[in-house]
């Protein structure tokens, strides 16, 4: 009997490129091999959809530089996010899930542990932050800038990268308007950030120059469908545009 679904693909091509002129050829970094591997797999096996909006971040901006003003650290636009993740995930159990290793049934989490894509010499590395639902804005402030920092120095144990419900990856500080990161399975959803920029919009019944945050939400569409990740986003939205209530 034929298999239902076969992945054909032709061989890699085996090119010397050399023949087209100078090269020099380095080897990929451990790191590099053991996420490649992974994402692969999650780019085949998942059939990812991403869906895209933006949040307006005026308030949010406004809100970082009073925090500076005080005195108290200015914590980056990270950890807001963080936290509006953990309320998304506590409001939409869909996305606080995963399937199990049969595909046939849906592990509801009770805990809200959200991953970070951290950038480092040898390559990407998520590191999954703790009950984030629970913590202040300020305490996650720290323990990304901790977390990043040992992952760029001396790398991170398995341990720091295992048991996350979602995970959010920040371009922001580079640029780009969208992207369609790649989950990190076997949670359900990633959420892309890019570089909010200033924009006119009708704001209010006025024309105003509002800072808009670029989100792009890349959803496994056997558990999540486009309806769930329009009001995941919607709330995300909701909750930046009003950033007071993600302090504590
Ligand atoms: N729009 C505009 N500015 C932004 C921004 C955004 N979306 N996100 C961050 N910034 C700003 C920060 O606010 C900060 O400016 P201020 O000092 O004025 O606050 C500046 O950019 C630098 O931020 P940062 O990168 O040091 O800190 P972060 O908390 O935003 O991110 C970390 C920390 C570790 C997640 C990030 O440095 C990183 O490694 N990101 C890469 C993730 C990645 O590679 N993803 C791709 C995965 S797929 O290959």
């Amino acid at each position: 009997m034929a298999a239902a679904y076969e992945l054909k693909l032709p061989p890699w091509p085996d090119v010397d490129f050399s023949a087209f002129g100078q090269t020099e050829t380095v080897p990929l970094s451990r790191i590099q091999k053991l996420t490649g591997s992974y994402l692969s797999r999650n780019w085949v096996a998942v059939p990812h959809v991403t869906h895209h909006d933006s949040a307006d971040i005026t308030e949010l901006e406004a809100l970082r530089a009073r925090l500076a003003q005080e005195g108290q650290a200015k914590p980056t636009l990270l950890p807001f996010l963080v936290k509006a993740v953990a309320t998304g995930l506590q409001r939409y159990p869909v996305f606080n899930a995963s399937l199990d290793a049969s595909g046939e049934k849906v592990v509801l989490k009770k805990y809200v542990h959200v991953g970070v894509a951290v950038d480092t010499p040898k390559g990407l590395l998520v590191p999954v932050l703790r009950d984030c639902e629970r913590k202040p804005v300020l305490t996650l402030a720290g323990e990304i800038s901790e977390i990043a920092a040992r992952a760029r120095e001396k790398g991170l144990p398995m341990a720091d990268m295992m048991g996350g419900c979602m995970s959010i990856s920040s371009l922001g500080h580079i640029g780009g308007i969208g992207f369609t990161p790649i989950i990190n399975a076997p949670e359900l959803a990633i959420l892309g950030v890019c570089k909010a920029e200033w924009t006119a919009k009708r704001h209010e019944g006025e024309l105003a120059w509002r800072l808009m945050l670029p989100l792009s939400l890349s959803y496994d569409h056997r558990v999540i469908n486009g309806a769930d990740a329009a009001r995941f986003t919607a709330h995300l939205r909701e909750v930046l545009a009003s950033p007071g209530s993600l302090l504590d």
